[in-house]
């Protein structure tokens, strides 16, 4: 398969104004008729080429006459008709199989229930059509089946007929008044049970909510329609954007490979966003609900009534709305931690993405397949651009380049350029300098030197940026890199900012230069700086900071990230210390730091049970060239040790004072539950035996899914006595219900025990475990794959193997989940021998295999390459 660049984007030759879809569903033999108004766009004499994949085509006409087999030419991906007039009806029928559509692209069959998915690339697995983001239609959609079957028959826009035919079956017509691209389509028919609501706009019309679920689960759909009427209320408030047709439908299918999809007016969801409630769910999963759900409604208006020009301008959609779903988390919470969790991502995932074979720009510039672009890069590096604009322009600034954005541009198809130039425009404020960050890969560096005069009282910053050569590109220019500074003095008070350099709103400076130097006035002691607060920028920050400077941050810093920053960075030191076997243990003012943190009565729960993380092993790979992976984990395991044995006590008795006595979903409640489960986890860390009892309790005791898969988590990890039985007891509850499986799933697959192979084939022996179902396998091979790292770089290569496996087997059947799932594999560069050339011979077998999806073939070819 060739690549696409983005240089080489035209204008399309030809638009769609309307299409008529009539879709009549068989599982086996779907037939669909499409009536398109086309029209030639520019002066030219090209034929018209439409895409489609997988299609029987059925007949082709032109303005009512039909076309032979001479006036049309087929491949197995396109639709050429040379001789076309400059406007014209195009009429083309053709027949699909959504059954055998394992793919989970196009239209296909979720346990019964029709259902689409078509972005990026899978409205022409349905027809054939002009399927690119930049030509927008009126579509009306006309379903036709059972009734008895598909009580629901559903699409994009109001339903505005509904018959029965002569032969029995039912005939749905559905229109959307807003012109879209086809990626917006969708369809769903099915029986499901429904939950209504309504909301009143700020206009005061009244939108009627709809959510479909799978019959018997409307006892856990409360939550997400709670969260989108939330999300109504917040768009409205913090940008004045109101949504915009009379009724909005979600539906929840069990066979997703993302997490939803913003279908125009009929969203559709992985179950596992929607599904919930405090026996079968956990903490997490609502707040997954709450952000997911947020993050469709708000494409409403960041993606559909602006959308973009070409696949390449995906982050113009998808940074803005997971930076809009952030802050509406944020404020849902009202919490600190948000910012600490997403930081997390960043450093933990998008770092290595960086760092890896598929690097690229938030923007790419050449791709082979799009759904390999759905990225950490694309989305949460891309919210972290936007994030930077907001953080320079103010909320209010940021405000007015928003608003200027959908007064250029509501119902068009535009590109990044065009979101920057509103942003630049609204406010005067030049970001020339910041387009960088669209065009280039990779992680910049700061690094730091600093120098305080005690005669003077001044106090210099000396910065230097260098952004590392990535796999796609050499050269790198300086970026515009805006830091949130701050300066402390010994016993952690903030010194004023005095200086003459130009600090925006909230002690912002922008780096602009390769290198540059700001000097602060009336420091009257040399200072401890934070030179990033908040996580200003996605970059890595190199200064040489002293253990004492990081305590002093991690016990004063007002702001929470720089806190818990600081103790990753003081434990990541000794973790490679150790590792390196420079030294064996962790200084004691160190650990009696940690411990004043965990004593520390006035530090909120939620922000002292992330104070209490050690730094993840992915976060830490991502700090060096190559890795040794052994040694690292064996050296996290000494500072656990260590660390534990001092927490004990304190653990325990904070442990015993955060049990409650009921479920409850406020965020105190969710706080305390984390910290209860960070202390059980040093409680096991230091006393298996003593944490096996608690566990077992909490198990039996909790009536909420979070605290029993707390219970069972630290058991599972710590391979506590009660584990085996604890797991059973699981399963006997759980056995008939996908989504609560897919947590035991993950545990089986992260079991750090020396049985952890023989187990693994048992357990994809169950009746629940389905390598179709993208919930299930994710579940399993990723707890596996992308968490058990002790095992899955066994030695011997067995781990590495197992995954190839899989990703042999998910190639022929859902290409996009094993794309995702084939990661791990592919950062062998990352690791020394014998790891590296095991890892490497796993990618060179599935590289051989003849049938190698366009998605592997890419990213294989990448890590080999
Ligand atoms: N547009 C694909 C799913 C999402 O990002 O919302
Ligand atoms: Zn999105």
């Amino acid at each position: 398969a060739k690549a696409k660049l983005l240089s080489d984007y035209r204008s399309p030759e030809f638009t769609i104004d309307q299409i008529d879809l009539t879709i009549e569903l068989e599982p086996q033999a779907t037939r669909v008729t499409s009536v398109m108004q086309v029209r030639r766009q520019g002066r030219h004499n090209n034929p018209l080429v439409l895409e489609g994949e997988q299609l029987q085509l059925q007949s082709v006409a032109i303005d009512g006459r039909m076309l032979d087999a001479t006036g049309y030419s087929q491949t197995d991906t396109h639709l050429t008709i040379a001789e076309v007039g400059d406007a014209f009806e195009l009429n083309i029928v053709v027949m699909i199989n959504p059954q055998a559509n394992t793919s989970l692209e196009g239209l296909y069959l979720s346990d019964g229930a029709f259902c689409t998915q078509c972005e990026a690339e899978g409205f022409r697995k349905i027809t054939y059509y002009l399927d690119r983001p930049d030509v927008l239609a009126r579509f009306t959609t006309t379903i036709i089946g059972d009734a008895s079957q598909f009580p629901f028959m559903l699409s994009n826009g109001n339903q505005v007929a509904k018959q029965q035919l002569d032969d029995g079956r039912t005939a749905v017509t559905w229109q959307d008044p807003f012109p879209k691209p086809c990626y917006l389509f969708a369809l769903v028919a099915g029986d499901f049970d429904l939950l209504e609501d309504s909301f009143q706009t700020m206009s005061g019309r009244h939108v009627t909510l709809q959510l479909f679920v799978d019959k018997g689960n409307l006892d856990r759909a409360d939550y997400a329609m709670a969260s989108l009427k939330n999300a109504m209320a917040w768009d409205e408030q913090v940008y004045g954007l109101e949504y915009d047709l009379d009724i909005y439908m979600v539906v929840a299918v069990d066979f997703f490979n993302m997490g939803a999809m913003e279908n125009k007016g009929l969203n559709v969801f992985n179950s596992k966003y929607v599904l919930a409630n405090a026996r079968s769910a956990t903490d997490q999963d609502f707040n997954g609900i709450e952000s997911v759900i947020g993050h469709e409604y708000f494409h409403n208006w960041t993606g559909n009534r602006v959308t973009c020009r070409d696949w390449f301008q995906l982050s113009l959609k998808e940074g803005l709305t997971v930076f809009r779903d952030q802050c509406f988390s944020e404020d849902m919470t009202g919490s600190a931690v948000n910012r600490i969790d997403d930081v997390a991502i960043i450093r933990s995932h998008q770092f290595a993405e960086d760092a890896g074979p598929m690097a690229h720009p938030i923007r790419p510039q050449s791709v082979i397949e799009m759904n390999n672009f759905y990225t950490v890069t694309v989305y949460n590096k891309g919210a972290e651009v936007i994030r930077m604009m907001h953080t320079l322009l103010g909320a209010d600034g940021f405000r007015r380049g928003m608003d200027l954005y959908f007064e250029r541009h509501d119902g068009q198809a535009v590109t990044c350029d065009d979101f920057v130039q509103a942003m630049e425009d609204a406010n005067a404020f030049d970001l020339s300098r910041f387009r960088t960050w669209y065009q280039q890969a990779g992680t910049p560096e700061v690094s730091v030197t600093d120098h305080y005069n005690a005669e003077t009282q001044t106090y210099t910053l000396n910065f230097s940026q260098q952004t590392p050569a990535t796999a796609d590109q050499s050269d790198k220019t300086a970026t515009h890199i805006p830091l949130r500074i701050g300066l402390y003095d010994d016993t952690g008070a903030a010194i004023p900012l005095n200086t003459e350099a130009k600090l925006t709103d909230g002690n912002v400076y922008s780096l602009l230069t390769e290198s540059a130097s700001v000097t602060f006035d009336h420091v009257k002691t040399a200072p401890t700086p934070a030179l990033l607060k908040g996580f200003s920028a996605p970059i890595k920050l190199n200064y040489q900071y002293s253990d004492v400077q990081l305590l002093t941050l991690a016990q004063h810093c007002e702001d929470g990230f720089t806190r818990w920053d600081a103790i990753q960075s003081l434990l990541a030191r000794y973790i490679w210390q150790i590792a390196d076997g420079e030294t064996s243990t962790l200084p004691q003012n160190i650990i009696d730091g940690v411990l004043a943190i965990a004593s520390d009565g006035e530090i909120e729960a939620a922000l002292k049970a992330r104070l209490l993380q050690l730094p993840t092993v992915n976060g830490l790979v991502n700090q060096r060239q190559q890795i040794d992976i052994h040694p690292l984990l064996n050296a996290l395991d000494v500072i656990r040790e260590q660390l534990a044995s001092a927490l004990y006590d304190c653990c325990l008795a904070l442990y015993q004072q955060l049990q409650q006595p009921d479920y409850q979903l406020d965020a105190e409640s969710i706080a305390k539950r984390s910290l209860s489960a960070s202390c059980l986890g040093w409680i096991a860390a230091a006393n298996p035996p003593a944490a096996d009892q608690l566990c077992v309790a909490l198990y039996n005791n909790s009536d909420n899914m979070t605290e029993q898969l707390n219970a069972l988590t630290i058991a599972n990890r710590f391979d506590l006595a009660s584990r085996n039985s604890l797991m059973d007891q699981f399963e006997q509850r759980w056995q008939d219900d996908g989504l609560v499986m897919d947590k035991w799933l993950n545990l089986q697959g992260c079991w750090n025990s020396e049985q952890c192979f023989g187990n693994l084939a048992k357990v994809e022996g169950k009746p629940f475990f389905k390598l179709t179902n993208p919930n299930r396998a994710r579940s399993l091979i990723a707890g596996f794959s992308a968490m058990n790292y002790r095992y899955f770089h066994a030695q011997d290569g067995s781990g590495y193997q197992w995954l190839a496996e899989k990703i042999q087997n998910l190639n022929s059947i859902n290409p996009q989940i094993a794309a995702r799932l084939i990661n791990p594999l592919t950062q062998w560069r990352k690791f020394t021998a014998p790891q590296a050339d095991q890892m490497k011979a796993q990618l060179e077998q599935i590289y051989q295999l003849s049938d190698l999806s366009k998605d592997l073939q890419e990213i294989v070819g990448k890590s080999l390459g």
